[in-house]
């Protein structure tokens, strides 16, 4: 990980080392805090974020099924994201704004402790490894569910879910996997760790529904919009664990993973065993896009020189 020389922490830009929390912070014990992960993309108009309205969006929507008050507006927490990016002069970054309870207060009403704010930057490359875009990944079928209905709320990017994603990517990991999907409480496929799956079958492109306990992905509706522009019927379904291994193709597609072909489930190899035809159009239609290399007719990609600088640049050392 190369992390940004700044974060932005509670309206101020720090340096790295010294954004720190107190042993004592909320989130530490209970989880009690929401996340994003956004990225920026190296264009020819320089530096640009890719959704972030959605993003920011889906982190007030987070924060409101949380009973969270943000201490700061949608637009303000847009312009910091894009401000840390400039500051950490990046080319391209991953970005996680995180908003956490912090120190103040034990018990479990979390609104007794303070609400703060962090905005970090790093540079992160190919999240499952530099060959699986063009190679696919193995993938296995986890044995933890995704939580039920009415137990977490799998729709808001709280840290408290993410303690089954790490079971989940351990169990993997262990196993010889580079990532695993999990199924709901009742059985049908759900979504990786940190990633929404997609299945063709005849051309015709299925993707879990909401009712399947996972998060609303960013990457996932940009997928199902470049798709149907490509002329792929998209439909949003309860998918039995089966469809896996009846699959011509299935991607994985998330802010970190981007879009990630599998290669097999469960040791089966899914179609021919390599990437399929509708994963590498709809991989070039993303890449296209996030590069800058076609024009933006979606209005994804915001500069990150149409910042508006609140205060002058610390300077290195500061
Ligand atoms: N499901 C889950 C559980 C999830 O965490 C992510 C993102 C997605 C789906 C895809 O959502 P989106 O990024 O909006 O397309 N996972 C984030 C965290 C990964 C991590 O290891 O940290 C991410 O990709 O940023």
């Amino acid at each position: 990980m190369t992390p940004g020389r700044y974060v932005w922490h509670n309206g101020k830009m720090v340096p790295w080392e010294q954004a720190t929390v107190h042993v004592a912070a909320h989130a530490l014990h209970y989880g009690s805090s929401v996340f994003e992960g956004i990225r920026a993309y190296d264009t020819p108009q320089g530096p640009a974020v890719f959704c972030l309205g959605a993003h920011v969006r889906r982190l007030f929507d987070s924060c409101r099924v949380f009973r969270m008050e943000v201490p700061y507006s949608p637009d303000q927490i847009s312009q910091a994201i894009l401000e840390t990016v400039g500051y950490n002069e990046h080319r391209a970054c991953y970005i996680r704004p995180l908003v956490y309870r912090g120190a103040g207060a034990f018990g479990l009403d979390p609104r007794k402790a303070p609400t703060e704010v962090a905005i970090l930057t790093l540079e992160w490359g190919a999240y499952l490894g530099p060959e699986a875009l063009e190679q696919g990944v193995d993938v296995v079928v986890s044995t933890w569910r995704r939580m039920a209905p009415a137990t977490h709320p799998a729709m808001a990017k709280i840290a408290g879910n993410y303690i089954n994603s790490q079971l989940m990517t351990m169990e993997a990991r262990d196993g010889g996997f580079a990532e695993a999907i999990a199924l709901d409480v009742e059985g049908h496929v759900s979504e990786g760790s940190g990633e929404n799956v997609f299945v063709v079958r005849d051309d015709v492109v299925y993707t879990p529904s909401l009712a399947h306990s996972i998060l609303p992905g960013v990457t996932r509706q940009v997928a199902i919009t470049l798709l149907r522009e490509l002329g792929y019927e998209v439909r949003e379904v309860s998918l039995p664990r089966e469809m896996l291994y009846l699959a011509d193709e299935i991607f994985l597609t998330g802010t970190a993973a981007e879009i990630t072909p599998v290669r097999s489930v469960d040791r089966i190899p899914v179609g021919a065993g390599r990437r399929g035809p509708v994963t590498e159009k709809v991989q070039k239609a993303f890449y296209d896009v996030v590069s800058g290399r076609v024009p933006d007719r979606h209005g994804w990609l915001t500069p990150v020189r149409s910042a508006r600088r609140s205060e002058p640049a610390p300077s290195p050392g500061d």
